[in-house]
This record gives structure tokens, sequence and C-alpha cells, in this order.
């Protein structure tokens, strides 16, 4: 088990739209193994594959209080979504910052497990928003796209400038 290096807005590369995954072998295994590990290392409740640089569809989410409700989404599809409610996000990808973003209240999803099987799931509250934060990495698109510019910008200065000293550091 590896923890991965998430890659940190505004890297470019977080806007790559994720390949579906056709074959479920140990490679697909081992990325999801790591995936958790890293999500769990940093604190997250969800992470996508996306924001460790790998470019297929894949996420993982644990909203539990004991962090022991592990769920992988592979391949993940929003079927039905019901009303629209507010709520504060955070993104690994985009440290230290939080702000409130609007989407769907519930939502009804189609994925595969790690093995390759379908099922269904019906979410709301945190799950249902991580759901859609995570889809959203999968199409290159991050919370701050739902802010104003000026926020955003804001946001993005601030980062470069900490991606510029930690890279003096080095
Ligand atoms: O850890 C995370 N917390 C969070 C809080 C509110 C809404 C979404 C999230 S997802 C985030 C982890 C992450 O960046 N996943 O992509
Ligand atoms: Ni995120």
């Amino acid at each position: 088990m590896s923890i991965l290096t998430v890659l940190e807005f505004p890297d470019k590369r977080l806007r790559t739209k994720a390949k579906k995954v056709t074959v479920f072998d140990k490679k697909i295994s081992t990325l999801v193994d790591d995936m958790f590990e890293t999500m769990y290392d940093f604190k997250g409740v969800g992470l996508a594959a996306t924001q460790i640089n790998v470019h297929q569809r894949v996420i993982v989410i644990d909203v539990s209080e004991e962090k022991n409700a592990p769920l992988c989404l592979i391949n993940p599809e929003i079927i039905e979504t019901q009303g629209t409610e507010e709520s504060e996000e955070g993104c690994l990808s985009v440290p230290g910052f939080f702000e409130m973003v609007t989407r769907a209240q519930k939502v009804k999803i189609k994925a595969l497990d790690k093995h390759g099987e379908s099922f269904e799931l019906e979410a709301d509250e945190l799950l249902s928003v991580c759901i859609q934060h995570e889809v959203d990495h999968l199409e290159g698109k991050l919370f701050v796209d739902y802010i104003s510019a000026f926020k955003r910008n804001r946001i993005k200065a601030k980062l470069d400038k900490i991606h510029k000293l930690e890279a003096k550091k080095r």
C-alpha cells in the first residue's frame, strides 16, 4: 500500500476528463487500496483518481464518523436527482479553503464495485454532496468552478504563493 501525492489547484492535470475502467485486474484493486490509504491519511471523506493524476473513473468515499464504511465507485453515473441544497465544501486539491456550493439534495447512482459488479445507491446529505463532488473531479471540474471568479482568483493567488514557497524550500 502507498500514500499518493494529491494534485492541487490550479494544476491543469485536475482538468483532465477521466476514462472508463474496462479491465478489473490486480492493478485496479491496488489503485483502489492506495486511494483509500491516501484518503484516510489526508483525512478526506472522498477521493477521485483524477486528484492523484490517474485519469480513470475511480472514486473512493467514506463519510462515516468511525472511518469504517469504505465505498468504492467505478464508472459512476448519476441517474436521478431530487431537489437542491447548499452546503459548505472543501477539497483536498484546494487545501484550506471552504465555500458554499449548491448541489442536488438527493442522488440516485449506478456504479461498478472494484470487482466490476454493478450496483445502485441512493444518497442524501454529506454522501450525496460527496458523490457529486467526486464525479465532478472525473470530469475535470472543481468546487471552485461554482463560486465567483473573484473568489476563485483569490484562492488561486494564495495557493500559487504557497506552491512557490514550497518549491523554494526543496
Ligand atoms: O474531504 C472532503 N470533504 C468534503 C467536504 C464537503 C464537500 C465535499 C468534500 S470532498 C473532500 C475530499 C475531496 O477533495 N474529494 O475530492
Ligand atoms: Ni475534491
